[in-house]
């Protein structure tokens, strides 16, 4: 009988002959380990599962190498890799580098796998239900907007800003009020004129130093990477959540993105392609962004800014950079030789202040223009035609400040700090030819 009413409930292991039981602890156990591997291989993209995180690397990698080819200057560029197939050794660099950096990481494993799954949840819901299925077909920015749309809190940040002139920018770059507004095609000609989108390379100026010998690019990135056709900049919105916009995005030849802007776990709506990422200083230097040991950063092209003192003089900024970030450029340079890294000459983001200043009655924040148009305007140095997705927000619009963080903050969207109001009024104009927003 008692043999029998164990036999009845084999769900339960405690009610099991002892010798099962034991079989269920080791069942556990075993099964827990097998978890726990499959955690770790999950978090440094090493398994299949995870495919978008290293395939996105092979794709963006292989487009490179299309575009380069395309350029005629494949010889030059794949002697930067290690001998093989250029998307295969980039795999194994990866795996290298998260390895070797695996152990130092600690907390942040366990933030990111908690961000990775809570991420695709939200992603599934913000999907399925709250937003429509397909984007309308016009903007919701309104033209003539001014600093009086900002909330109580965002004007005063806004005032606090205007008064301050922590970059010296002189008194006389200022509103002109009257002077009708630039004309789309005012805007690209003063844009051809006037901004010089370069890289830094060989020994320019401090450059020369010994400590930098080899340090810096020998080609421009334009010289690297251009010219290419249809190329996305993504913006790292809140409002590209639901978007949808995922395959879209890949079927450009290049794709830029922003700073810690992830694609694991939001594949369906900002894609999984990234050739180019632009990162600022302010990253750069901070240990908690992990820019040194992030696979996110080992991936693609980077290009690197920082705000510099007014105009951008080279010296005056290597002197006192906003934030340090030359140190993590030559630790990056020295531990990924192989991987192609840029530095934005600082004269760019004040030519694109200037333009931003004259577009517009008001005196604008006295900061470098945001990364978001940074990026525009290199990627329009580099492509035919580029897309970008939303930095004008459409009716998708949202509080919350990136599509990969739930907090909300309207300064993320409007501006605090860097002059964003005033950058997205100067290119709501008719930026074209080969400038389109995507909604
Ligand atoms: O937020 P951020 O930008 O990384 O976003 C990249 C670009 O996307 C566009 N954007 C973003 C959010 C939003 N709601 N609307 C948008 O249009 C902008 O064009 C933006 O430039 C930056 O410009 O580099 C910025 O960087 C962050 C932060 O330093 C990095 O994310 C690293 O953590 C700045 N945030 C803070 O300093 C707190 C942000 O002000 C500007």
């Amino acid at each position: 009988m008692p043999r029998q009413s164990r036999s009845v409930d084999p769900r339960l292991c405690l009610r099991l002959p002892r010798r099962w039981g034991r079989g269920c602890v080791w069942l556990s156990f075993i099964l827990l380990c097998l978890a726990m591997i499959y955690l770790i291989c999950l978090q440094l993209g090493l398994v299949l599962h995870s495919g978008p995180h290293l395939r996105g690397a092979s794709i963006s990698m292989a487009t490179v190498f299309r575009d380069i080819q395309t350029n005629h200057a494949r010889n030059r560029t794949l002697a930067l890799l290690p001998a093989g197939s250029g998307s295969q050794k980039f795999g194994s660099a990866l795996r290298t580098a998260s390895w070797g950096s695996f152990f130092s990481r600690g907390r942040s494993f366990w933030q990111r796998l908690v961000e990775v799954l809570i991420g695709s949840r939200r992603h599934r819901r913000y999907s399925q239900s709250i937003l429509p299925a397909q984007p309308l077909p016009w903007p919701v920015w309104q033209k003539e907007l001014s600093s009086q749309v900002l909330g109580p809190r965002l004007q005063q940040v806004f005032r606090n800003y205007q008064a301050m002139n922590k970059y010296h920018v002189p008194p006389d770059v200022g509103p002109r009020p009257g002077v009708p507004r630039l004309t789309g095609m005012e805007l690209l000609c003063r844009l051809k004129g006037r901004v010089d989108v370069t890289t830094l390379v060989g020994d320019e100026g401090p450059f020369a130093a010994p400590e930098w010998t080899g340090v810096l690019p020998q080609r421009s990135l334009a010289e690297d990477l251009g010219p290419l056709e249809r190329c996305a900049v993504v913006s790292s919105a809140g409002s590209m959540l639901g978007s949808q916009l995922g395959k879209e995005i890949d079927s450009h030849d290049a794709v830029l993105r922003f700073n810690g802007a992830p694609t694991m776990g939001y594949e369906h709506d900002v894609g999984t392609k990234t050739t180019l990422r632009l990162v600022n200083s302010q990253l750069m230097a901070s240990p908690e962004q992990h820019f040194l040991d992030g696979l996110l950063y080992a991936q693609g092209v980077l290009v690197a800014w920082d705000p510099a003192p007014y105009p951008g003089e080279l010296q005056e900024w290597y002197e006192a950079p906003d934030y340090p970030l030359f140190g993590p450029f030559r630790t990056v340079r020295s531990r990924r030789p192989w991987q192609l890294f840029h530095l934005l000459h600082p004269r760019l983001q004040w030519q694109l202040w200037e333009l931003v200043q004259e577009s517009t009655g008001e005196q604008v924040q006295r900061n470098p223009p945001s990364s978001g148009l940074l990026g525009t305007v290199l990627m329009m140095s580099l492509c035919d035609i580029v897309h970008i997705y939303e930095f004008l927000p459409s009716r998708r619009q949202t509080h919350q400040c990136h599509y990969y963080q739930t907090f909300s903050d309207d300064a993320c969207t409007l501006g605090a700090y860097h002059p964003l109001l005033f950058e997205k009024e100067l290119t709501l104009g008719e930026m074209k030819p080969g400038l389109f927003w995507k909604i």
